[in-house]
């Protein structure tokens, strides 16, 4: 069903943007993509974000990034949030992470593949559609997300909006 691969790609997404950034500091993932400080994140600035997820993740540079690399990267992440990664925890692997992006199904994740995700992730968050993320709208991304990934997150749940 092609909600649910979107829901799925969205869990995927948040997960990657969220670990790195959520828990930095209260808003510290807002603020930190909020760039011109006026409370609200465009879809430029979500996008900036993303990129620089994706940049980060890219350990080697070499445009693309692959399950291992996103591994890494959670797990450097998990240090820095001063938790111990859990592999196998209640998230999906990086692989099957990739698999949702992965547009072109090469087994690696583009930079333009990570766009179109985080695009999406966007769009899928701002529950107002006024073209911004607030705050309220961001956390409750996240939330949702969370509240997903402890209970089951490739089983699909009945969520309609
Ligand atoms: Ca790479
Ligand atoms: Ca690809
Ligand atoms: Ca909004």
């Amino acid at each position: 069903m092609k909600t649910g691969r979107l829901q799925m790609a969205f869990i995927a997404l948040s997960a990657l943007c969220g670990l790195g950034i959520a828990k930095a500091g209260g808003g510290g993932e807002f603020h930190m993509m909020d760039t011109n400080g006026d409370g609200k994140i465009s879809a430029e600035e979500h996008a900036a974000g993303a990129k620089k997820m994706f940049q980060t993740m890219d350990a080697d540079k070499d445009g693309q990034v692959t399950a291992a690399e996103m591994d890494a990267a959670h797990e450097r992440m998990a240090k820095m949030m001063g938790k111990t990664a859990k592999p196998g925890h209640a998230e999906m692997s990086s692989a099957d992470k990739i698999k949702l992006m992965d547009t072109n199904h090469d087994g690696v994740l583009s930079a333009d593949e990570h766009a179109a995700g985080a695009k999406m992730m966007f769009d899928k968050m701002d529950t107002d559609k006024d073209g911004y993320l607030s705050q309220s709208e961001l956390e409750a991304g996240h939330a949702r997300v969370m509240s997903k990934m402890s209970g089951k997150a490739s089983d699909k749940t009945s969520d309609k909006e």
